[in-house]
């Protein structure tokens, strides 16, 4: 089997870890589990980036000596990955003896290659970034756009690096490899960037110290991005001749090594375009694949110190437990796009998909495996056809939720697995087995109690990447064993199903207890989340209900409509199987809409500056379903989807929970 590297970026120590670097660690691990349930041999790198101008400022403003304040820094960060159960096999930091002779191994090989020269710098640079800015790129006042700070004027010594020179052999590889980045459209950034022209890059700076030295030239200071990409390599023990480092050869040289970066779209750019041009020169293979996630706002403002929303995880962690927090920043943001941290919604989608979804379904059906069989799985011999068909929706889950993992898209494999926990839910509610417990009907109640384990055994090995805890949990609970994932041994659930047949259910605790109004309240208190804003004030209420005081109401601009008005209206609720934009518009994209019908409708909804193809799969939407079939840019739209606000401000009407596809909204 193919052997999987897969690398989270290495975090600036300037400052403690937040729910950002969380999420992109997280992806991490799920990614790397889900490998190792697939039986590969992976290696999970993460770490932090200590060297640099901004980490020496930060220093010196505390009033420390750099190296004793990112040691101290460095704690936050292991011990966050810790509490967040992400399995890292290195933690590598850059100040590190075996990072620093490798670096600059690289460094000399860059040289031997001819593509460094000395010369002087005169540019702006920003220090948040560690980066030189072209003037073109700069805000008035010289202000970095992303930091919204000032740039420096810098003049000084340094090494160059002949990136203009790989900006057609870049152009080349891109184009014999057209996966290497993702999301697509973030490819397309990079590759006009690239075909724009590249400058020469600096990579050496003289005006500070706190780097590594370049070789043969000490009074030079490697450029901190440089230093930092290579640690992907260095924590390997790279670059190495064939034999001199195991790890190295494995999981780096090996062409069949599948080498995956994790990134934030802030640092696309390094990653995508200066790293391959310096492992071509340094005569190193490349990366497989770049994977740029999004940028998590939270409860819908950029997170920042004086906004006073920085969110640390380990404190979010221990009040909602690890693994919904794990499971809610897989679910909620599509990778790839941005997406929003709130924590009604964790606590909707707690309630939704975890308590009432899977953890009911447990629920519902354990208490009759006791009652009837004295706990023991009856097996499942001659399945009907409500069994048959409650086993390919967990085949199929299992594939779809494969493919998404391998295609680095968590979100889609998560509503995959819970399509399937929603379709095992229906399957109770069609079998009804409290009907069958008490007409005695056990041979039914041992088909239907058994075939629900069997989509539970599945839903806890695709689950497992996500939620270790909870899935080994609910694997106690149906008589399995805690899953261990061996290398070379492929467990994901594609078939034969996991055998529950004899084994014996152990009731415990429920896995999701419903988060009530006032559990909530008490939650959001502790999180130091403030509450909505009550809809309007008590002394302004409407005294009396509507039906009482009519007239005192002013009636609306173009009348009242009556109820049988408003059920002519056909509101549905649709499950949005597909999404693109269409061809020649800018607004408009074309989705897939499950409305329970034997075919999902094609219906166009101008919603594309907002939404992200992407976001919208999987989302439940309302839909106006009895609207006359109208045609758009060439394609027929079957109903519409509803929406609200304009600009930034903008939402399609959502539903919270497992409703079925084509319920009436009333
Ligand atoms: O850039 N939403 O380190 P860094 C999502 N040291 N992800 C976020 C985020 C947010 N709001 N904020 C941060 C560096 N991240 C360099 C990397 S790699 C060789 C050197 C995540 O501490 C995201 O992955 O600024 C982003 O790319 C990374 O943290 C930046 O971390």
């Amino acid at each position: 089997m193919k052997p999987f590297y897969i690398t989270t970026p290495i975090y600036y120590v300037n400052d403690r870890p937040h729910i950002g670097h969380a999420y992109s660690t997280i992806a991490t691990d799920v990614l790397t589990r889900f490998a190792k349930v697939r039986g590969r041999p992976t290696r999970f790198l993460t770490g932090l980036d200590e060297h640099g101008l901004k980490i020496e400022r930060r220093a010196r403003e505390l009033g420390k000596e750099p190296q004793a304040f990112v040691d101290e820094m460095a704690t936050p960060f292991q011990e966050a990955w810790k509490a967040l159960n992400c399995q890292h096999d290195d933690f590598i930091r850059t100040t590190e003896p075996r990072h620093k002779e490798r670096a600059q191994a690289i460094f000399q090989r860059m040289v031997e290659a001819g593509d460094v020269y000395e010369g002087e710098y005169e540019d702006w640079y920003c220090v948040g970034c560690e980066s030189f800015k072209l003037e073109r790129e700069l805000l008035e006042g010289n202000v970095c756009p992303d930091h919204k700070k000032p740039c420096e004027r810098i003049k000084e010594k340094s090494y160059f690096f002949r990136l203009s020179k790989y900006g057609p052999k870049l152009l080349e590889f891109y184009e014999a490899h057209p996966h290497f980045v993702a999301p697509q459209g973030r490819y397309n950034e990079v590759k006009s960037f690239v075909a724009e022209g590249l400058r020469d890059l600096s990579i050496s700076r003289t005006s500070f110290k706190w780097g590594i030295p370049v070789p043969g030239a000490p009074e030079h200071v490697m450029y901190v991005w440089l230093d930092a990409l290579t640690n992907y390599v260095t924590a390997l023990g790279g670059p190495a001749e064939p034999g001199e480092a195991p790890l190295y050869d494995r999981f780096w040289a090996n062409p069949e090594s599948q080498v995956v970066h994790i990134v934030g779209k802030d640092i696309l750019r390094f990653h995508a375009v200066y790293w391959p041009a310096f492992l071509m020169s340094a005569g190193l293979r490349l990366p497989s694949q770049i994977q740029a996630h999004g940028w998590l706002t939270i409860n819908g403002e950029k997170m920042s110190k004086s906004l006073g929303n920085f969110l640390p995880p380990v404190p979010l962690a221990e009040a909602v437990g690890v693994d919904v927090l794990r499971y809610y920043l897989m679910r909620e943001v599509g990778f790839g796009y941005d997406g929003d941290f709130s924590h009604k919604n964790l606590v909707a989608r707690y309630n939704g998909e975890l308590a009432n979804g899977l953890g009911n379904l447990l629920n519902r059906i354990l208490p009759f495996v006791e009652k009837h069989f004295g706990g023991v799985i009856q097996p499942l011999d001659e399945p009907g056809e409500l069994e048959i068909e409650l086993r390919e929706a967990a085949r199929k889950a299992a594939f779809e939720a494969n493919r998404h993992l391998e295609e680095v898209l968590p979100h889609r494999a998560l509503d995959a697995i819970w399509e399937l926990v929603a379709f095992a839910n229906r399957y109770v509610d069609r079998t009804e087995p409290w009907k069958l417990s008490k007409n005695g009907d056990e041979r039914a109640l041992a088909r239907c109690t058994t075939a629900i384990i069997e989509a539970l055994a599945a839903v806890s090995v695709m689950a497992w990447p996500f939620m270790p805890g909870k899935c080994d949990l609910l694997r106690a609970q149906i008589g399995l064993p805690p899953l261990e994932p061996e290398e070379g041994a492929c467990m994901w659930p594609f078939e034969p199903r996991e055998t529950v047949a004899g084994k014996k259910v152990v009731k415990g605790e429920a896995l999701f207890p419903r988060i009530d109004a006032k559990a909530e309240a008490a939650l959001l208190e502790k999180l130091g989340v403030k509450p909505a804003e009550p809809a309007a004030p008590k002394d302004e209420a409407p005294k009396a209900k509507l039906a009482d005081e009519p007239s005192k109401l002013a009636e609306p601009e173009g009348g009242y409509i009556t109820f049988d008005d408003f059920a002519k209206v056909d509101l549905r609720l649709g499950l949005v199987r597909s999404a693109e934009p269409v061809p020649k518009s800018d607004k408009l994209l074309r989705l897939k809409v499950d409305l329970g019908e034997a075919e999902p409708r094609q219906i166009l909804a101008g919603i594309r500056q907002r939404y992200a193809p992407e976001a919208m799969v999987g989302r439940r939407v309302v839909v106006v379903a009895n609207l006359a079939p109208r045609k758009l840019l060439g394609f027929t739209s079957q109903g519409m989807v509803l929406a609200v606000g304009d600009g930034d401000a903008f939402s399609v009407l959502g539903v919270e929970g497992e409703i079925a596809p084509g319920s009436r909204v009333s």
